[in-house]
């Protein structure tokens, strides 16, 4: 059976994890944090968190690991078949992940995690990050009624588990709501609110992350 490595809190993780539970794919979780521990690196090169344990062996990085999960297992496809159509979810997950999801993380520690200040240039570099991926959702993705269209596909996954903290960050360095205008994204996200694994995944969070906290602030 495939195990999952890594946390509730984790937004990466709970990508795959509502990946295997809409495709209804059995499969384990193993509690497992991400750092440069010489064992944690044995599985994950970076030490980062998830990991897929597979018969074959570990694999890393979410996109990689969606699509393994993708091309090995049952379920409801969370890619087109065509081939420009796949290629479009594909650039569209990673337009949030490289222009939402990842400059938000750089100001984590201090908005989400509750923790020491980030410094100035990289808030307002965050800040103006942050405009344009955004602008490039509201330009690029559907919204009809999920990201890509008319079907759930991995664009919902990046959207889902980027847009909350990356908002908490807009807020806090741009004074501003980066859905603002975007009532379509709003209506998709109180959509998949609705999801009952989305709640699941969303209740584990919840119960794991004043201790996710407590590890983050020690
Ligand atoms: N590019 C990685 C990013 C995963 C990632 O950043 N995971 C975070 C947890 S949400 C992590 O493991 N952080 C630990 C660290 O950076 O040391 C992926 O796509 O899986």
């Amino acid at each position: 059976m495939l195990k999952l490595y890594g946390f509730a809190a984790s937004n990466y993780f709970n990508m795959v994890k509502l990946a295997l539970l809409e495709k209804g794919v059995p499969f384990e979780t193993v509690p497992f944090h991400g750092c440069q521990n010489p064992d944690i690196l044995a599985v994950s090169p970076r030490g980062k968190v998830p990991v897929l344990e597979t018969e074959q062996g570990f694999l890393s990085e979410t996109d990689a690991i969606l699509d393994y999960i993708e091309e090995t297992q049952g379920g409801i496809a969370l890619l087109p078949e065509n081939p420009f159509a796949r290629a479009g979810v594909r650039a569209l997950a990673k337009e949030i992940e490289l222009y939402i999801e990842l400059p938000a993380r750089t100001c984590y520690v201090e908005v989400v995690f509750g923790c020491r200040p980030t410094p100035e240039a990289i808030r307002l570099k965050a800040g103006r990050d942050l405009l344009k991926g955004f602008a490039t959702l509201a330009r690029h993705g559907k919204f009809a009624p999920y990201v890509a269209g008319e079907h759930f596909t991995l664009a919902d996954l990046y959207f889902l588990y980027s847009v909350e903290h990356a908002r908490e960050v807009g807020q806090s360095v741009l004074g501003k709501d980066l859905l603002d205008g975007m009532p379509e994204a709003q209506a998709l996200l109180d959509r998949l609110a609705q999801n009952p694994n989305v709640q699941k995944v969303a209740a584990d969070k919840e119960a794991e992350w004043p201790a996710f906290l407590a590890r983050v602030r020690g």
